[in-house]
C-alpha cells in the first residue's frame, strides 16, 4: 500500500484533499496528532483513531498523542487531580494497543496549554470568535442544555494545540470535524497556517445499529472487557444479513455495526481473517479484504452468526495485551 492510500483509508474525509496528497509525497517527519479526554479506559472509539495513527507511522509519520487533560476538566470529566491521573494509565493502554512506542509522544494538555503565550494567543482567538460559532463547533462533543463558557473555551483551545504542538495533520472523529473547520477559519487571523485535518467515521450503535456508539449511552467495547464480555456483547449485536439496513419505523437510519467493526477494527490490524464454521455449515472461510466479508454476507454465503463469532475472537486479539497491561 503507497503513503497516499494508508493515509486516506478508511477515512471518512480529508480537509482537503490536496493538502494531504501533499504530505503523502513527501510523508517522512511529518507529525500527525490526535487528542484524546483522558477517561481511564480506552474504548472502541479511541481504538479507531489510534488505527489511523498506526496507518500513519507505517506511512512515514512520526505521532503526537495529546492526553487532553485541561479539555476533560472544561467538559466537566471530573477534579484536575483526577484527570490527570487517568491520563497516565491510558498512555500505556494505547502502547499496548499497538501504537509504535519509539515514534509516539504523549504529551498533557496542561504542559503547554497553561504557559503565558499560549494564553495570550487563546484570549487573541477568543476575540476573533463568536459565541454562536464556538457553541456550533461543540455541538457533536458536548450534550447539555446550558452552555458553559468553559465550552466556548474549549474549541479554541483545540484549534490553538495544533500550532503550539507542530503537527502537520490534525486526526479526530467525524464529531471533531466542526472545530477543525473553525481553527481553518481562525487560526490565520493570529498569522497561523489553517490546519490539514483527517476524520474517521462515526460507528453506529452495537445493539441497535443507530446513532453513534458511545461509551456514554448505549453498548461499546472497551479495553476492560473479558473474553465472555466481548462474546456477549457481540453476540446481542445489531447484524442484519445485510449492509443497508432498513431505516427503523421513526425514520431513523440504521447501520450494520458488525460490518463496520470489521471493516474500521479488524481488516486494518490483520491480514487475513478466518471464520470458523463446522464441516457441515460449508467450513472454515477465509478473508484477505474486507469487501469480500461484506459480499458473502450480503449474499448469504456468510450467516451473521458465524460472522460475529469471528468479530468476538478478533475483538478479542486486538484487546487482550490492553486487557492485560489494565490488571497489572
Ligand atoms: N475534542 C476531543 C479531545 C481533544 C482533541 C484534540 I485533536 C485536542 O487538541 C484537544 C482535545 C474529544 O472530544 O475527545
Amino acid at each position: 500500500m503507497d503513503a497516499h492510500e494508508l493515509i486516506t483509508r478508511n477515512a471518512a474525509e480529508v480537509v482537503t484533499e490536496e493538502e494531504i496528497e501533499a504530505l503523502a509525497d513527501d510523508p517522512d517527519g511529518k507529525r500527525a496528532y490526535v487528542g484524546y479526554e483522558p477517561s481511564g479506559v480506552l474504548h472502541i472509539g479511541h481504538m479507531l483513531t489510534a488505527n489511523k495513527l498506526i496507518d500513519l507511522q507505517e506511512a512515514g509519520f512520526e505521532v503526537t498523542v495529546l492526553l487532553a487533560d485541561v479539555h476533560a476538566y472544561l467538559n466537566d470529566k471530573g477534579s484536575f487531580e483526577e484527570i490527570r491521573h487517568t491520563a497516565e494509565r491510558m498512555r500505556d493502554q494505547f502502547i499496548a494497543y499497538g501504537l509504535d512506542e519509539s515514534n509516539t509522544q504523549f504529551v498533557l494538555g496542561s504542559d503547554f496549554q497553561l504557559d503565558d503565550d499560549y494564553t495570550l494567543d487563546l484570549h487573541a482567538l477568543e476575540l476573533e470568535t463568536t459565541l454562536a460559532r464556538a457553541e456550533r463547533a461543540m455541538a457533536e462533543i458536548t450534550s447539555g442544555d446550558s452552555v458553559k463558557v468553559s465550552q466556548a473555551v474549549y474549541p479554541l483551545m483545540q484549534a490553538l494545540d495544533i500550532p503550539y504542538l507542530g503537527v502537520d495533520l490534525a486526526i479526530g472523529g467525524m464529531e471533531q470535524r466542526k472545530v477543525h473547520m473553525l481553527a481553518r477559519d481562525v487560526l490565520p487571523s493570529i498569522d497561523r497556517e489553517p490546519p490539514t485535518s483527517l476524520h474517521t467515521p462515526l460507528i453506529a450503535d452495537l445493539a441497535t445499529g443507530r446513532g453513534k456508539m458511545s461509551s456514554s449511552t448505549g453498548v461499546t467495547i472497551s479495553m476492560e472487557d473479558s473474553r465472555s464480555d466481548i462474546e456477549s456483547k457481540v453476540n446481542d449485536a445489531y447484524c442484519p444479513p445485510t449492509v443497508d439496513p432498513e431505516p427503523t419505523d421513526d425514520g431513523e437510519s440504521r447501520e450494520n455495526p458488525v460490518l463496520q467493526v470489521f471493516e474500521y477494527h479488524v481488516f486494518p490490524r490483520f491480514d487475513t481473517v478466518r471464520v470458523e464454521r463446522p464441516e457441515e455449515y460449508g467450513g472454515d472461510l477465509e478473508y484477505d479484504a474486507y469487501d469480500a466479508l461484506e459480499a458473502d454476507l450480503e449474499s448469504g454465503d456468510l450467516h451473521p452468526a458465524d460472522a460475529k463469532g469471528a468479530l468476538a475472537e478478533y475483538l478479542d486479539r486486538l484487546i487482550a495485551p490492553g486487557r492485560e497491561q489494565l490488571a497489572e
